[in-house]
């Protein structure tokens, strides 16, 4: 039984005074350190959002739109967001109150500017693969709890691709661990992600 925590996107970019910040970001940090600390986890994850600076999901690239417009890219809808997680930018690091020594595998994405890559495992068009899901293959995985920002984007898509990869693997959504960047959407990602069978805890409810 091999339990795994991946923290999705934990970075200044998602917190308060970042590039894209989630309302209250910073409040999972201390959730994610509590969880880290908790002896539970025989592997700890994090995805990195890890972007060009010319990456096309950035408003700044088209030309007469404005972040948080509907735009397109490579013939797909994209949501236009401001430029953020640029490589090697403190935008781009985790939080620095986050514990880091405490990960075992960092999981970069969204480096291709013709697509974004809101899951941990693999681009929005299902086309390339990060390797996420075979590292926790290989690692044996049978349980996975996943946390971070941004709810209603990068955790959703993580946690459904979790669900659809890793067959048989239990995995949950941790609601306290997580914040989202609109509160439908927040809404929306709940239900979505508890359709599809993940389970929706507190961190209260697995650090015993
Ligand atoms: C995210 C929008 C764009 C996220 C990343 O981490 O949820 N959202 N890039
Ligand atoms: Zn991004």
């Amino acid at each position: 039984m091999t339990k795994a925590l991946l923290l999705i996107d934990i970075q200044n970019g998602f917190c308060p005074g970042g590039n894209l910040p989630v309302t209250d970001g910073d409040a999972v940090v201390p959730v994610a350190n509590a969880l880290m600390a908790s002896g539970r986890y025989t592997l700890i994850v994090a995805s990195q959002d890890w972007h060009p600076a010319n990456h096309g999901s950035f408003a700044s690239q088209h030309p007469g739109k404005a972040p948080f417009e509907m735009g397109e890219l490579s013939g797909q809808p994209q949501m236009m967001w401001p430029d953020h997680c640029v490589q090697g930018t403190s935008d781009a690091e985790f939080h620095p109150a986050l514990d880091t020594s405490a990960i075992d595998y960092v999981q970069r994405k969204g480096q291709d500017p013709a697509v974004d890559s809101y899951s941990a495992f693999r681009d929005n068009d299902h086309s390339a693969l990060t390797g996420l899901a075979d590292y926790l293959r290989e690692n044996g995985v049978s349980e996975l709890d996943i946390m971070g920002l941004a709810t209603d984007y990068c955790v959703k898509f993580s946690v459904l691709d979790a669900l659809d990869m890793l067959p048989g693997v239990t995995v949950r959504f941790i609601e306290d661990g997580s914040r989202g960047i609109d509160p439908d959407g927040v809404k929306a990602a709940i239900a979505e992600m508890k359709a599809s069978g993940a389970e929706i805890v507190s961190s209260a409810d697995i650090i015993v």
